[in-house]
Formats: C-alpha cells, structure tokens, sequence
C-alpha cells in the first residue's frame, strides 16, 4: 500500500517544476533528496513575490518595504516554531544551514560550558558537521569527544551509550537520521538518558524533518539544528532550535550589526534572543521561502507521505533483493528514505556516471560521513534517497540503469 493513490502522487508532482525534464535525453529521476530536495512552485513563487514586491532589509527602515519585508520575516518565524513546537519565537535563530546551526553551539555554548576532562559523545555514524565542530572545540578546551559505537547492521549500540554516559558527559551531539545510511536513530531515549545524567542535547535533525514532524519539546531536545534546502526551501537558510533558558545566557556567535543593543567605543550590550544570535543582515528572501516550504508540507497529509516513502524503501529493497550484486550499508530495522549500496566490484563512481548518463541522479562517495564508511571498510557507496514526490516506477528505473551499469562494468 504506497499510501498515496496514483493521482495525488501526480497531483504533487506537478508542483515541482525541476522533476518535469530531461537529462541525457532521459526522463529525470531524482534520488538524491538527501543532498537537497526540490522546490516546489510555492516556494518559487514566494522568492519571486518577495523580491518583486517587498525587497528590503528588515528591523531597521522606517519605510513600507522595510515594514513587509520584516513582518514577513518574522512570520516565518513563527511559521518554523509552529512547525516544530517550540515554546517560543525566540528560541528559534535563523542560521545557514546545520552545519552552521552545530557551529554556533560548538562555538557558543561549548566554550563557556565545557573545561578539560569533560567529554562529548556522538555517534559512530555523524556528517562531518557533528564531528569538526566538536574536535576544534576539544582543541581549544581540553574536552574529550567520544563516539558511540555503531552495530554491524548500522543501529546505534544503545547499550554502548548508557554505559559511556558517564557524569563528565556533558553534552551528546546526535543525528536523526542517517545521511550514509538512513537509520533512524532513537533521539527520545537517547536524550532521556543523557538528561538522567545532567547532559544536554544537540539533535541533527537535517535528515529528519523532511520525513514526519518534529516536536522539540515534546522530545525535550536542548537544541534541535536543520537545513532549509532539504526540506523543499532554499539553500543559505536553516535553524537552530534552542531552549530558551539555555541560549539566553550564551555569548554571541558572531557580532556587528543586529545583534546589538548599544554601541560605544567604551562598552557595548547584545540585543536579546533570538536577535543576539543573528549578526548582519540575514537571509530574508530565505526564511520566507522556507516557511512557505513548510505552509505547503504542512498542507499535504504527512502521514500519507510518510506512507509512500515507505512503500519507496520497500520496492528498493525488493528490487535489490531480485538483483543481486549489491551490498546494502545500513540495515537498520528502523531507516528513513535513504539507500546506501555497493554494486559488487564496480566503484561507486562509475555506477553514479552511469545511472546520470540514463536520467538517473544519486549521489556517490563518503557522503561527509568519512568515519561510519571507514567501519565498514568501503571509500564510499552509490545513494538514493527518496522523497514523497518519487514513484515506484522511479525506483525500478533505478534498478533498470544498474542493470545497465551491471552489464557494462562487471
Ligand atoms: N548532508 C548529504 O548529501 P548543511 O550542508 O549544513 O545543509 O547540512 C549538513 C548536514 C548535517 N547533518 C547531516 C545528517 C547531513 O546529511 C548534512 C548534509 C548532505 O548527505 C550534504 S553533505
């Protein structure tokens, strides 16, 4: 049961204007969701209103333009907070991307929170986003980051965990989900436990947002960081969620405009939350377009989606079933719309040039996820990633080109 009839499925792929064109006179089959997902015309259409129409900078004219530009600004805002249940408007910072949402924390709340001896945990299996920013933060510290193991089928040693969780844990940085190999990490036990042991918790929700809805506090995650661009919105725009309590007490990140309060040469104040946080001018026609990313998901039955992102992941594990020659990385029981695999004896390279070559686009190689590939003795491996605007026929289109790539290289 794909959870969306025939017609819906063509009804919401109608919205995307990028899914409807040819690549090496192929149909487009777009299976690299997990990269950046497209935009549907809302989204399009939003970015286009606003700089035709209401172009300028925010908080600051005292003209029309200004006024909706920021009133649309802040919109979004609550458009986000509503989007993942946070408590308040202002836990809700406006960042570049997960990456940078991950630094500010590092940068911010880890070099007033954490001494030498401390430690941070994360999981075998981060981008590189929640392993860097955290080493630089070691260096400059003395503290001590360790990764939670992860278990052959690619699930997270949960028993590993609560034994490493230990009282100079201070923090546990985790993802969602998976991007290398699509398991669904268990975020509410995993920050229960670090809360039982006085550690706060950063989620990597920058595969998870995109697949069912996120409730921050529900999860009681401390801090909660994802990416606009793969959740149907622009790139150059994400989120840092943070608990209010936590992050009003935190020196900036960056500092100069906006986030002030007043300025002298003797002595100046920082603004409050969430403007503390968002130094220069940010990305306004991003925030807009991201929360008309969300008006339009928040529109769709998520669940059916979800459904259909389910039955996306059954006929891939079907088909590979059928086809032989591959090896799965991640078999978790529990994964989210993202298949990483070998075509035995072909590098993953090859297989990408191939399927692009017949319209298909995955994306190949250590997908910043350098570590958990290196545990399971590969370079890197061939992705799909799925969404909900993928079809069925989509998947064994897949599999039709890795016959061909089967042919060819083997
Ligand atoms: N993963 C992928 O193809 P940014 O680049 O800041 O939007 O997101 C970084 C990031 C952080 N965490 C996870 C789990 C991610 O998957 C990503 C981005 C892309 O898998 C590009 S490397």
């Amino acid at each position: 049961m794909s959870g969306l009839s025939a017609a819906a499925l063509q009804a919401i792929r109608a919205d995307f204007p990028a899914l409807h064109q040819e690549v090496n006179g192929k149909p487009l089959v777009y299976l690299d969701n997990g990269a950046t997902t497209q935009k549907p015309r809302a989204v399009i259409d939003a970015l286009v209103r606003y700089y035709e129409h209401d172009n300028s900078n925010v908080h600051r004219g005292a003209h029309t333009l200004s006024d909706r530009a920021t009133e649309q600004f802040e919109n979004a805002r609550q458009t986000v907070q509503r989007f993942i249940n946070a408590a308040r408007a202002e836990e809700i910072i406006w960042t570049r991307g997960t990456t940078e949402s991950i630094n500010l924390i590092a940068a911010s709340w880890g070099r007033t929170h954490l001494q030498a001896g401390d430690r941070i945990l994360v999981t075998g299996m981060e981008h590189h986003a929640n392993i860097v920013p955290w080493q630089v933060l070691c260096e400059q510290t003395g503290a001590v980051l360790q990764p939670i193991p992860v278990k052959e089928n690619g699930e997270l040693d949960m028993a590993a965990y609560a034994e490493l969780l230990t009282p100079e844990v201070k923090l546990v940085s985790v993802v969602h989900v998976s991007n290398a190999l699509g398991t669904i990490n268990p975020v509410a036990d995993i920050i229960r436990l670090a809360h039982d042991n006085g550690a706060r918790v950063m989620i990597d929700g920058a595969q998870s947002v995109a697949h069912w809805d996120i409730d921050v506090q529900a999860l009681d995650a401390d801090f909660f960081a994802f990416s606009g661009h793969k959740l149907f919105g622009p790139t150059g725009i994400g989120v840092l969620y943070g608990k209010a309590g936590l992050l009003q007490d935190l020196p900036p990140y960056q500092t100069g405009g906006e986030m002030i309060e007043h300025v002298s040469f003797e002595k100046t104040t920082f603004n409050g939350l969430p403007y503390r946080f968002e130094a220069g001018t940010p990305n306004i026609a991003g925030a807009i377009g991201l929360a008309a990313a969300i008006d339009y998901l928040k529109a769709q039955d998520r669940v059916l989606l979800a459904a259909h992102e389910d039955a996306l992941m059954a006929r891939f594990a079907q088909r590979a079933e059928e086809f032989g020659d591959l090896r799965i990385i991640g078999e978790a029981a529990h994964k989210a719309s993202v298949c990483s695999f070998l075509l035995q004896g072909a590098h993953p390279a090859d297989v990408g040039t191939l399927l692009d070559q017949q319209g298909i686009a995955v994306r190949t190689g250590h997908h910043c996820a350098m570590p958990v590939l290196a545990q399971f003795g590969v370079p890197g491996t061939v992705r799909a990633s799925f969404t909900f605007y993928n079809t069925l026929e989509e998947v064994d289109a897949l599999f039709k080109g890795l016959e061909k790539a089967r042919m060819f290289l083997l």
